[in-house]
């Protein structure tokens, strides 16, 4: 077995947690110096592509006049085995099992014996939502069956997918990780653009999907603002049309700060007080761990994965999902409290890197590999 391996990942290039992290991971591995090959439609938004061990493989999806939207799928699995020929890949990474590990296995079909083993992260809405859909439940279950390894992120996705399918072998609960890059804006200044003062500022960071509940996130901060000053700044993945209207209707305008397409989002999370969100499910919530290497607090709703990132009272508060006053209350308690935000910020900043460092997620994700390349 070579030491340093060739790994093709693939991913999602749009704003989402599934490909964060596997951007993240590539950009660990590579400093490792394993050679990255990235397959995505285009460069995933925070992939740093001057390294020397990262190469990013674009796959073009097909457009033609008898088909109703492109064809992204087909033209991915015949660009993973040209990139696995080309590259002699060791291993591929498949994060967000549609439509990657479904790809992945058309791969293995075309180059026949000498594919090299698949590996597939479970992030949340490809089992949840998608893999809960009749039109992919019994190919999710083939491929997923046909990886050679299925990860997930949390235990609470573990139990999701073991309870939606059979499959024949275990699956491991590898949690994500983040590492905080360095702020080039110091906190005052950042806080400065953004014409927040001295006020408490809540962050919230995502795509803003249904599944993120805005709704009951503006309502339960409109309900603090009775009892304390506050700002909630708002990092939209790529639009925020959609929640306007929503922070309209509740007058927020002068309160709620958007921010569209932030790449380098650390010195905002360095720059806030604490996160908030309000997501019907998450798998495990990699917001909330971004803030909390920032030694931010975090109030959610206690829901998925996210008890096993965050430690109740200790770390961040989390109210029953739906709750909003209960969402409300934990923000006044935050907001007014600067001594209890900041013990819960240093609990939250120690347990981020305890349980969640890049090192030792990398270690366990380079154990699978290795232990599937000794079998083969
Ligand atoms: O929910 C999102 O923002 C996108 C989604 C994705 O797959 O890109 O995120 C999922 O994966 C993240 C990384 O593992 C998790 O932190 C999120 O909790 C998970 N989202 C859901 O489960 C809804």
């Amino acid at each position: 077995m070579r030491e340093k391996l060739n790994i093709a990942l693939l991913c999602h290039p749009t704003v989402g947690g599934s490909g964060i992290l596997a951007t993240e991971l590539g950009h660990r591995l590579a400093d490792l110096g394993h050679n990255i090959y990235l397959v995505s439609e285009r460069p995933p938004f925070r992939l740093d592509d001057s390294h020397p061990n990262i190469h990013f493989c674009e796959s073009t999806p097909v457009e033609f006049p008898l088909f109703k939207s492109p064809d992204h799928t087909l033209p991915l699995a015949t660009r993973i085995a040209e990139v696995c020929r080309n590259h002699r890949i060791d291993i591929m990474h498949a994060h967000y099992a549609i439509p990657h590990t479904a790809a992945a296995w058309i791969a293995k079909e075309l180059i026949g014996e000498a594919s090299p083993p698949t590996v597939t992260t479970l992030h949340g809405t490809d089992i949840i939502y998608l893999g809960a859909k009749e039109e992919y439940r019994p190919l999710l279950r083939h491929v997923l069956n046909a990886s050679n390894r299925v990860t997930c992120v949390s235990r609470n996705l573990k139990e999701r997918t073991e309870a939606l399918f059979t499959l024949d072998r275990e699956i491991a609960v590898i949690p994500n990780f983040y590492e905080p890059k360095s702020v080039s804006r110091p906190r005052e200044e950042v806080r400065e653009s953004l014409k927040c003062g001295d006020e408490p500022l809540a962050i919230h960071a995502s795509n803003l999907r249904t599944i993120k509940r805005i709704d009951l996130l503006l309502e339960g901060f409109k309900r603090a603002l009775g009892e304390c000053d506050a700002r909630l700044l708002i990092l939209a993945g790529a639009e925020a049309a959609r929640i306007e209207p929503e922070i309209q209707k509740r007058d927020l305008q002068n309160k709620v700060i958007i921010q569209i397409g932030v790449h380098e989002v650390d010195e905002y999370y360095a720059a806030a007080d604490f996160t908030l969100f309000s997501s019907e499910y998450e798998s495990f919530c990699l917001g909330i761990l971004e803030g909390m290497r920032h030694g931010k607090p975090s109030i959610s709703f206690d829901v998925g994965g996210i008890p096993e990132v965050v430690e109740a009272n200790e770390t961040g508060i989390l109210a029953p999902f739906g709750d909003v006053d209960g969402l409300g209350k934990a923000l006044v308690s935050l907001a007014n409290d600067v001594e209890l935000r900041e013990r819960m910020g240093r609990k939250a900043e120690q347990r981020a890197r305890e349980h969640f460092s890049a090192e030792t997620v990398v270690e366990s994700y380079l154990d699978i590999y290795r232990q599937e390349l000794a079998k083969a």
